[in-house]
């Protein structure tokens, strides 16, 4: 009698298949690290004057954001230990400092691909409060993590696969902006939510079969919030 495999196996073997799939790795800003603080790397937000954006690559972004422009530098620095200046990937949105953006490039192979998925893992809020995070890629919105709030070692992972035409990704410069738009301070007059990491990949399934790779990063990790944008 020949043995019939079960569904999670066929899952994983799906799942696999996936993978063997050339992706493109669009941005890696900061690591995936496996324990606090994991968001060492990365530059104290605020600062003055308050910088929002966050350079990859190079390219022409002028417009883009309200402080975009020309960057010429190569991929920004993750902290230089100075959060007064413009360099540094802002480690957190906080009550006083709302949105960041990530300013990135994509090739015209990468656009005419059926999917991209972005994934971070929050962490660190500060204690007692909450925060929703709402994540948009060239201005659409993409995703609204609803009210959280995880403190000492818990991560809260989000992946959130998408077409490029709902991101209104385009060949050449694009940017991804997370921002704070609301939560709790439960009282003590200031909210903050750290992040790990930021990461773009541009992959050729669509979303169908691209769910059955978000579905590799939910057994393999912890608990995920996965969104779907048409
Ligand atoms: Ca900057
Ligand atoms: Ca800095
Ligand atoms: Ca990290």
């Amino acid at each position: 009698m020949q043995d019939t495999p079960t569904p999670l196996i066929l899952f994983l073997a799906s799942g696999l298949a996936v993978l063997s799939c050339p992706a493109d790795l669009v941005f890696m800003v900061g690591n995936d690290d496996a324990s606090p603080p994991f968001q060492a790397e990365l530059e104290q937000e605020s600062g003055a004057p308050i910088d929002d954006d966050y350079y990859y690559e190079n390219g022409d972004y002028t417009g883009l954001t309200v402080t975009s422009g020309n960057w010429t530098g190569g991929q920004e620095m993750l902290r230089n230990g100075t959060n007064t200046d413009a360099i540094g990937m802002p480690r957190a949105v906080t009550t006083g400092a709302t949105t960041f953006h990530i300013h990135f490039q994509l090739s015209a192979a990468e656009v005419a691909m059926n999917s991209l998925v972005y994934r971070t893992e929050l962490v660190s809020a500060k204690n007692l409060t909450t925060s929703e995070i709402t994540f948009r890629m060239n201005n659409q919105p993409l995703y609204v993590e609803s009210a959280t709030g995880p403190t000492g070692a818990t991560q809260v992972p989000v992946a959130i696969l998408f077409s490029p035409a709902t991101g209104s990704a385009v060949a050449g410069s694009n940017f991804i902006t997370i921002t704070r738009t609301g939560g709790s301070d439960g009282g003590t007059g200031s909210a903050w939510l750290q992040f790990d990491f930021h990461e773009l990949q541009a992959i050729p399934e669509p979303s169908t079969t691209g769910l059955l790779l978000l579905g590799l990063f939910l057994l393999s990790a912890r608990p995920l919030r996965a969104r779907v944008a048409a």
